[in-house]
């Protein structure tokens, strides 16, 4: 509770008028409740929890391939070999789904399961059972599935063969979506198409932090980012026409941003510059008016470029067509929100050795030490700026309807998950007061349902409602504190933030 109090008068401390933030304090005291129809769900992504790497004619990933060459990239050498067996174990998933009442479940299917060949030459009919089988199951309980066609597991293959940076993937991942929709459309209610875009392109192939590892900063980098956006809206365009009008879903796109907030009144240029180019770099082409990169992403690349010596902009143009094929290619926006940063702008501090996306931004950034940490080193807890971004996307994009598609914290483990719980409250408390403020947020999904694989940090840090005991053959999944007191929010379709659990319900000093 020490806590929240803290981050209370850390929001205040941000608003200028004294009246709002003793009526926000007053908030505080009475539960509020989530707006009528608002839906709850969790997430996961098929290699952080699946398992099952070689399994029934499954196909080698980037990320098989990236954790089984070079271990020592994960930092307990570990891999998404079985991870969470979720590939054996997924009516245990479902079950805690139960548990917790929840609206719908976001995970995603794994493109070289169903596709072995990454082609739709041979579709691996063990792929489509199982993800049958986890749709089925959820169906049966009432629980929506919200399905990913790509986080992050992209074939091999492909990869061998330029991965994102082949112009050729715009087809190669329509012709998948188009496999999963005839597949699972009849059910799947909810698409994603790509997940966090700026991960796939500038951690994959610029600063070489994820597989597939490619280090090119401010190059394949960018030729990422145009040939994603494509693929995203020519698979849009493909549900939108075809598959639309008889299974009548919804398509979207999982876009992550942090929050950007200026050191002083001088930075708010600089920190609406940067926020432009992480969230604005996915979001402007497709939600904006005008739609293509945002402006300063174009003036500054192309700027830069030039005084580098080449002899285009490092940002590919998009031709009149492409814009608009992009443009509006969305039901709602999928938005992963987990942290903030402090922006000024680089006054010649830091020089850059050669052309990349930091130096194109040319912004400095920070995280002050009294910040709320977590497991994760990029991760302060910093709802303020939940808030905030919820609002500055409200007013670039003309309200669109958001379903916030992962809000999680990490920590390294352990039951009694105090400061996750602490974080999902303050979180879920700065949404509310956007949504009183406007915005159209319609769906919350938390990060994660269980411990997972999680990229290059390997097991170490927890992300789970539920912890995963990786020691054990069955992988056995134990809600933590923090489920309890997500489920009852998910009952009550209320936030009381003075809500305790009945410990000895949870058994937490046995350990279960
Ligand atoms: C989702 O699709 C249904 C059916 O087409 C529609 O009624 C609903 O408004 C859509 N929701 C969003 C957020 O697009
Ligand atoms: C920053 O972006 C917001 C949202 O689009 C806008 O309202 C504001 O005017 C921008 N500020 C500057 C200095 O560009
Ligand atoms: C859980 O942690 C809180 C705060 O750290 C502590 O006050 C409480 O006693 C702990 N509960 C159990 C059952 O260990
Ligand atoms: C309980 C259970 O199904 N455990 C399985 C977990 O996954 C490994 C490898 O995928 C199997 O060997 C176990 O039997």
């Amino acid at each position: 509770m020490a806590r929240i109090t803290l981050s209370l008068v850390f929001i205040c401390s941000f608003i200028v008028f004294m009246s709002e933030c003793q009526k926000i304090q007053e908030d505080r005291q009475v539960p509020r409740k989530f707006p009528e129809g608002f839906i709850f769900g969790a997430a996961t992504a098929s290699y952080q929890v699946e398992g099952g790497w070689d399994a029934d004619g499954k196909a080698e990933s980037i990320w098989d391939y990236y954790s089984h060459k070079n271990p020592e990239l994960i930092a307990d050498l570990t891999n998404g070999d079985i991870a969470n067996d979720s590939y054996n174990q997924y009516k245990r998933d479902i079950e805690m789904l139960r548990e917790l009442g929840l609206d719908f479940y976001r995970f995603s299917i794994s493109w070289p399961r169903l596709l072995p060949t990454s082609f739709p030459d041979k579709i691996n009919e063990a792929g489509v059972q199982y993800y049958n089988n986890l749709i089925d199951e959820l169906v049966k309980y009432n629980i929506q599935p919200m399905v990913t066609l790509y986080h992050w597991d992209l074939p091999q293959k492909l990869q061998n063969m330029g991965g994102w940076t082949n112009p050729h993937i715009i087809d190669w991942f329509t012709d998948y979506a188009k496999i999963a929709f005839d597949k699972f459309g009849d059910r799947v209610k909810y698409w994603i198409t790509i997940n966090q875009p700026m991960s796939v392109c500038h951690s994959g192939y610029g600063e070489a932090t994820k597989a597939p590892g490619i280090k090119s900063p401010g190059q394949a980098e960018y030729i990422c980012s145009k040939n994603l956006l494509l693929a995203h809206a020519k698979a849009f365009r493909l549900y939108d026409e075809i598959y639309r009008p008889i299974q009548n879903g919804n398509i979207s796109i999982t876009i992550h941003s942090f929050w950007d907030e200026p050191e002083t009144e001088d930075d708010i240029q600089i920190a609406n510059d940067s926020l432009q180019f992480m969230l604005g770099h996915y979001a402007y082409p497709i939600f904006s008016e005008t739609g293509g990169f945002p402006k300063v992403m174009i003036e500054k690349i192309a700027a830069k470029s030039q005084e580098q010596g080449f002899s285009r902009s490092r940002l590919p143009d998009l031709t009149t067509e492409e814009i608009e094929m992009i443009r509006g290619s969305s039901d709602f926006l999928g938005l992963n929100f987990y942290t903030s940063r402090i922006i000024r702008k680089n006054n010649n501090e830091i020089k850059y050795p050669e052309p990349s996306y930091f130096d194109d931004v040319n912004a400095i950034d920070y995280q002050p030490a009294d910040w709320i940490e977590e497991a994760s080193e990029i991760f302060k807890v910093t709802p303020w700026g939940f808030r905030k971004i919820l609002m500055w996307i409200k007013a670039e994009y003309n309200n669109p309807p958001i379903i916030i598609t992962e809000n999680g914290f990490s920590s390294r483990g352990g039951l009694n998950d105090t400061d996750r719980v602490d974080f999902y409250r303050s979180y879920l408390d700065a949404m509310l007061d956007a949504i009183d403020e406007g915005a159209n947020v319609i769906g919350y999904t938390t990060w994660s349902l269980m411990d997972n694989f999680e990229w290059t940090k390997g097991y170490t840090e927890r992300f789970g409602l539920y912890e995963v005991n990786y020691e054990s053959p069955a992988r056995t999944r134990t809600p933590r504190k923090s489920a309890f007191v997500y489920k009852e929010i998910v009952r009550s379709r209320t936030l009381d933030l003075k809500y305790e659990p009945d410990t000895s319900l949870m058994n937490i000093d046995k350990g279960y």
